[in-house]
């Protein structure tokens, strides 16, 4: 048997390893995956052994594998009649107060079948998985009854296995009060506390649970009971937090450990040395930033200070963010929230990673699971500089080539 499943040559690597060179950066390198596992990285002079299928990178520059740890990936219809409405004037909380809003997605995702669900998703999984992400999180939330939420969680995890990349499920039930509730949100917060997170621990279907804590959604309150009941069943918990305005969110993230904390435009200084405290991972998401012409911009000087992982998602979904491009997150990121193109760029990998709990990949590292990105670029900033362009080359998930562009 050959040493190595597959020797890749002729690499210019991005290892995005921590405290290491820019980019974690080996020039004239070579990597060898064996059981879908990186086996070996480093100088190709170094090269322990050519035994095993050998490909020529040509001098790519190689990533790890994209993650995008923040989606809404799964959802029935469209809400391009509410950006009409928005771009007259109403507001997103307007929007959201007269009953539109997410609980408009709400009415549809409940209507559709898996099948449905699934085709409608599968475009958008695709458009990501095109520019090199191999991991993606897609939250439940447009459900918000128990069989709808297992209905969105079977459908996300079905989504992993009918496409080569990683989905990680979120319970997502304290996403918004349903019609059902209206004027009965304590209810409903106890509901999702109490049947809900039990059918869905005992389907084994989310690996994470995540509430929007928001003057327009969830209250602290709420949120610490949700996160009490998830801590007692195993389940990992995430925020969406400080979005709309300073809730203390990133505060309460912390003091749950939270794997992250999203959003954050409002966050405040205590709150963000809290998450730095905990190890909670800061989620960016300048999609929803722009798409809602939001001028209050996260606190990036505080995160660097308080030494808070940050980690870029495109939020995809219908209300805030319909984006289908990570690429472009990173150039919002950068244009927008004064990342530098590093920093975006660990943002959707080494960070990422660490936002879902994942500890086998981020990196170009032997041991990590062989999931990488061949692009065609000169340098890796220009990951964060084209607007619209996509330059990957060959996506390698899990040592298998899923794509190979000429
Ligand atoms: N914050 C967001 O930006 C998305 N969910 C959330 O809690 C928006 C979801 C939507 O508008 O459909
Ligand atoms: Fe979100």
């Amino acid at each position: 048997m050959a040493q190595f499943d597959s020797i890749w040559l002729n690499a210019r690597l991005a290892t995005m390893t921590a405290g290491a060179a820019p980019y974690g950066a080996v020039e004239d390198a070579a990597l060898c995956v064996r059981d879908g596992r990186i086996a070996w990285v480093g100088p190709a002079s170094a090269l322990p052994s050519r035994d095993g299928q050998v490909h020529d990178l040509g001098g790519a520059w190689v990533t790890p594998g994209l993650i995008d740890c923040h989606t809404h990936l799964v959802f029935g219809g469209d809400r391009a009649g509410e950006f009409e409405q928005r771009l007259k004037g109403a507001t997103y909380e307007d929007i959201a107060r007269a009953g539109g809003g997410i609980r408009s997605t709400v009415s549809k995702t409940r209507a559709a079948s898996e099948e449905q669900l699934a085709r409608s998703a599968a475009r958008r999984l695709k458009a990501l998985m095109d520019e090199g992400v191999t991991t993606v999180e897609i939250k439940s939330g447009y459900g918000l009854d128990v069989d709808s939420e297992l209905k969105m969680l079977r459908v996300a995890r079905r989504l992993g296995e009918t496409h080569p990349v990683t989905v990680r499920t979120t319970f997502l039930g304290a996403h918004a009060v349903p019609p059902e509730y209206q004027g009965r949100q304590a209810d409903y917060a106890a509901l999702v506390a109490g049947p809900m997170l039990d059918a869905v621990a005992k389907s084994g279907l989310a690996d994470a649970v995540d509430v929007f804590a928001d003057r327009i959604a969830f209250t602290n309150e709420e949120t610490s009971r949700i996160f009490t009941v998830a801590k007692e069943r195993g389940l990992p918990v995430k925020l969406h937090a400080d979005q709309l305005t300073d809730q203390h969110g990133a505060a309460l993230a912390a003091r749950f450990g939270a794997l992250s904390a999203e959003h954050l435009e409002h966050a405040s200084e205590d709150g963000v040395a809290a998450m730095g405290r905990a190890g909670t991972v800061a989620v960016l998401l300048p999609g929803a930033y722009y798409f809602l012409r939001d001028t209050k911009m996260p606190p990036i000087d505080a995160f660097r200070r308080h030494d808070v992982p940050i980690a870029v998602a495109s939020d995809c979904n219908p209300g805030s963010s319909p984006a289908v491009s990570l690429l472009m997150m990173l150039n919002m990121a950068c244009t927008l929230f004064r990342l530098t193109p590093e920093e975006a760029l660990a943002g959707v990998t080494r960070n990422a990673a660490r936002a879902l709990g994942l500890p086998d990949r981020g990196t170009l590292e032997a041991g990590k699971i062989a999931d990488f990105v061949a692009w065609d670029i000169s340098h890796p900033a220009e990951l964060s500089y084209w607007i619209g362009a996509n330059p990957a080359r060959t996506i390698v998930r899990g040592g298998t080539v899923t794509r190979t562009s000429a």
